[in-house]
């Protein structure tokens, strides 16, 4: 039965390790800690056989912590495969990132965070997916490390898949029925209509082909929408991979401010879901007085690729996701406040 957690059956697989491609595995940090930084380089280095991992590349951008400055250079090059490259400013993950991919050797690009820990076996599974379908991007399973004990607790049961509400903030869900019956086996690969963002294999030239990503997305925010919607729209596959795991810390705040969050998941909607941006701004009144710069560049290239419709997205790829009906002066969003509002005695 699908349902079955299925790593028992992973362990059986077997792979034809010459014929699979390599990989660089790109790590964009800024600010990290010291321990998590180097649980997830060693953990890559442990967990990857030599022959699929072309090299590792951190790019650091443009942290100010002591630590990741000369000692960090120090300690990375008494180690096989690592390199460090350095923005010369602050670029956002998305310019991080793409800093690391224009670099890279490696035929396929692995990107994870910078807090992260592969388990043995996690690799194998994501080139094989994509030495057999070019255009598919492929997720692990992001297992939970305990952000105070630092433990790394796993998951329970069968994976889940990435969705989104329409104020795009994205979500997760259990595997659909339908999906459940497309696959042929508990450890074929899940489709999922987007994805968390941080932990996924790419080809390179499908990488480039698509777009890479939007280079106008600044910090944080945004991005794994905006490139979930053009894999799907633009003819490729959006994949968790159930025998591919790998820990995540989900720290209780973030090393720095998220606040141009919102103009980059505008520029996601406003280039990619047509008529169906108004159910983000009726949702979301701040986001429609964002300013989010240029995305004509980002509109040509989904005309240059044929891509296909926001709506085709929701009854193809997310069913699931409830399309509401916004009547004028009939649509918001209900808030809770802590305070409760006391009307003053007339
Ligand atoms: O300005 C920055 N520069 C960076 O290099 C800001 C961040 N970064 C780095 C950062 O150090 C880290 O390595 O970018 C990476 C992601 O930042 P996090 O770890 O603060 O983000 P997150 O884990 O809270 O957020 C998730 O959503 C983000 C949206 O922009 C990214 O896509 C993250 O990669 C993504 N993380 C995951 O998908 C891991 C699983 C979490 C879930 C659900
Ligand atoms: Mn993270």
């Amino acid at each position: 039965m699908i349902n079955c957690f299925p790593v028992y059956r992973c362990g059986n697989v077997k792979y034809g390790y010459n014929r699979l491609p390599r990989t660089s595995v790109i790590i964009a940090f800024y600010n990290e800690a010291w321990s998590t930084l180097l649980r997830t380089v060693h953990s890559v280095l442990e967990t990857s056989p030599d022959i699929l991992l072309e090299e590792v590349i951190l790019v650091d951008d443009y942290s100010e912590k002591e630590h990741l400055k000369e000692s960090l250079q120090e300690y990375v090059s008494e180690l096989r495969k690592v390199r460090l490259i350095r923005a010369n400013k602050r670029e956002g993950l998305v310019r991080a990132r793409l800093l690391g991919a224009s670099q890279a050797k490696g035929e396929v690009l692995t990107f994870l965070d910078c807090h992260c820990e592969c388990h043995n076996g996690w690799l194998e599974p994501l080139l094989e997916r994509i030495r057999e379908e070019e255009t598919a991007v492929v997720c692990p399973v992001i297992d939970v490390i305990d952000w105070r004990t630092f433990e790394y607790l796993g998951n329970s049961g069968i994976p889940q898949i990435g969705g989104l509400d329409w104020r795009l903030v994205f979500t997760w869900h259990v595997v659909p029925e339908r999906e459940e019956k497309r696959r042929r086996s508990s450890i074929d690969v899940i489709r999922s209509p987007t994805m968390a963002g941080g932990l996924f294999s790419v080809s390179k030239k499908y990488f480039d082909y698509l777009g890479s990503y939007d280079t106008g997305m600044e910090v944080w925010g945004g991005e794994n929408l905006e490139f979930s919607f053009r894999i799907w729209q633009c003819g490729g596959t959006l994949e968790v991979h159930p025998c591919s795991h790998v820990g995540h810390v989900f720290p209780r705040q973030a090393p720095y401010s998220r606040s141009k969050a919102l103009a980059n998941s505008v520029r996601a909607a406003e280039v990619w879901m047509d008529e169906y941006k108004e159910l983000y701004y009726h949702r979301n009144p701040h986001a429609q007085l964002e300013p989010y710069g240029d995305v004509t560049e980002r509109r040509q290239l989904r005309e240059r690729l044929q891509c296909k419709p926001f709506k085709w997205f929701l009854e193809n790829i997310y069913p699931e996701l409830h399309v509401p009906e916004d009547k004028p002066g009939y649509f918001g969003m209900v808030t809770i406040s802590d305070k409760p509002k006391t009307r003053k005695a007339t």
